[in-house]
């Protein structure tokens, strides 16, 4: 089997509600993270596209979950961002409402990433979203973006912390990712790429 073309990758829609929630079956990989932690220049570089994910993207507005379409085959699925400071009390109880009702029905799901910052800790918010996949019990990756912004001999320490923080499994992949150069892109690829002969 072909592994998905992703040049063919398109704009779906933008569900604000659950009942607009994509369930057809196809497989769909979902990736979550903090606003500004790279989420869409990540997903532009996977997909080797400028100002692609980039849609519905004004801080602090209404939550969307964006759907890509690649190759009709699969998914990329993205959250709306987390732990914006200006977001009002009734923005982030929508997202939390939407977020729930995301994770009521998880057999869409195939594979999830959750973006994080490379120089930091995982804080609470990033934790939470880290149980939400880990209960779905469905293969979970880490994208430590931004490590452009490290020392390589920084690196390893750095990813200890987040595989400790996040309390990661063994199987649950960890990729140190930059979405400026590009490091990383091949390992998640390779994960995508596994994923996805699994099914077949
Ligand atoms: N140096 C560096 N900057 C990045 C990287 N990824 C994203 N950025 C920058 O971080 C900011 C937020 O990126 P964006 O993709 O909009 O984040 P989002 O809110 O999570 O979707 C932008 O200024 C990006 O250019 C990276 O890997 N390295
Ligand atoms: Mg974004």
């Amino acid at each position: 089997m072909e592994f998905i073309n992703l040049h063919k990758a398109e704009f779906i829609l933008s569900a604000a509600r659950p009942d607009q929630f994509v369930k057809d079956g196809r497989p769909q990989f979902v990736f979550a993270g903090r606003s500004n932690v790279g989420k869409s220049s990540v997903i532009n570089k996977i997909l080797n596209r400028r100002n692609f994910a980039r849609v519905g993207e004004t801080p602090g507005k209404t939550a969307h979950v964006n759907y890509f379409l690649l190759d009709s085959a699969a998914y990329f699925v993205d959250l709306p961002g987390y732990g914006y400071a200006r977001v009002s009390q009734t923005e982030k109880q929508r997202w939390a409402a939407l977020m729930e009702n995301f994770f009521a029905d998880t057999s869409g799901i195939t594979q999830s990433f959750l973006i994080v910052d490379a120089r930091h800790t995982p804080n609470a918010d990033d934790k939470i979203m880290a149980e939400y996949f880990q209960q779905t019990c469905v293969p979970f990756s880490v994208i430590a973006n931004k490590a452009d912004k490290l020392k390589p001999r920084e690196l390893p320490e750095r990813l200890e912390d987040i595989r400790r923080t996040l309390v990661l499994d063994e199987r649950d992949g960890l990729f140190a990712f930059s979405a400026q150069t590009g490091q990383g892109r091949d390992d998640v690829l390779a994960r995508l790429r596994a994923v996805w002969e699994g099914l077949q």
